[in-house]
């Protein structure tokens, strides 16, 4: 398992985190996601090791910036 933290910007809201939860849920290899809009962050777990690239473009496809 390997977790992997992102900066997110433009979670407002409960339904935000959600929305960046089920779209990386969407991707086989990510176990477990924490959204968190109040700090800004976005915990992923993965069960096996894949590009961040692919996370990232992932949560900006659906309108948030990761820095
Ligand atoms: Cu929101």
């Amino acid at each position: 398992m390997k977790e992997i933290t992102f900066k997110v910007e433009g979670m407002m809201c409960k339904g935000c985190e959600n929305r960046v939860q089920n779209a990386l849920k969407t991707i086989k290899e990510v176990e477990e996601v924490v959204a968190n809009h109040e700090d800004g962050t976005v915990k992923v777990t993965l069960n096996q090791d894949i590009s961040e690239t692919l996370i990232k473009e992932k949560i900006e496809d659906i309108g948030y910036d990761v820095k």
